[in-house]
């Protein structure tokens, strides 16, 4: 696809023996710990085949949920962001990634107090961000991260939401100008110059797919939206990654792309 973004590097981090106390809305049972294992380096493979350059950060006993490694920050190829979870569970997280990222990063920013975002709110569009309003993100912290971009030259908008846990559970850039959209976003008039691929509720979850280099990563069994992403021109790679949606992880949540 046309696209010129490029990434090279990605940080994931290790499932802990406490996953299975990881927040969760489903009720799809708890994660099975080697399954994770298995289907964390799936899903690592992926992103080497996509070109990537993967660390990966050790597991975390303290945080069940640190994993999701991309609620902990928002790159840009400007600036890091260290984010500041409103689950306050997962505030610990990003020490870790604040220190792997000083060594990529000359500026690295802070969202502070009592600023609340996490990096799954964040949909990048070029030099434009999308700051979902969730229950973990505050207006505060999404006015925090608009004022950073901007001062790096970038710019952002904070999207009211009603339901979902994140931005990105429910829209994704797939770059060229497409979306894969779903449920309350689909309406949403700041969407609309887009192109939708819109996702139909059975196959909510799979709106949360990941663009990288010109390949989608589709979760393994949404075999509609998977069709309907390759009829739009995108190579797909499905990833098996159901023992995280048992504590409502998707593909995106689980890494950093830079
Ligand atoms: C949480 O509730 O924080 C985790 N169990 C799931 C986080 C998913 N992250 C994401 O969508 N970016």
């Amino acid at each position: 696809m046309a696209s010129k973004r490029k990434f090279t590097r990605a940080i994931v981090r290790t499932p802990c023996l406490r996953i299975a106390e990881g927040l969760t809305t489903s009720d799809l049972g708890k994660p099975d710990y080697d399954s994770t294992l298995a289907q964390h380096a799936e899903y690592i493979e992926a992103l080497e085949k996509c070109g990537l350059e993967v660390k990966v950060l050790p597991a975390d006993e303290r945080y069940p949920d640190s994993v999701f490694v991309e609620d902990t920050a928002v790159l840009t190829d400007r600036c890091a962001v260290i984010t500041r979870p409103g689950a306050k569970s997962r505030r610990g997280e990003v020490a870790a990634v604040r220190e792997v990222l000083a060594g990529f990063y000359d500026a690295v920013e802070e969202i502070a107090p009592p600023g609340t975002l996490e990096g799954g709110d964040v949909m990048q569009v070029g030099d434009y961000f999308y700051v979902g309003l969730s229950k973990r993100t505050n207006a505060s912290g999404a006015d925090r991260l608009i004022d950073i971009l901007r001062r790096y030259g970038m710019d952002g908008t904070p999207i009211h939401m009603n339901d979902m846990l994140h931005l990105k559970t429910g829209v994704n850039y797939l770059e060229n100008g497409c979306l894969t959209i779903t449920g309350e976003f689909t309406e949403n008039p700041v969407f609309q110059p887009f192109n939708h691929i819109e996702i139909d509720s059975k196959e909510a979850y799979a709106a949360n797919c990941l663009w990288i280099n010109g390949t989608v990563l589709v979760p393994e069994g949404f075999h509609r939206t998977k069709a309907r992403i390759e009829a739009a021109g995108y190579e797909t790679i499905a990833v098996d990654v159901s023992e995280f949606r048992k504590i409502d992880g998707g593909l995106s949540c689980l890494s950093l792309r830079f």
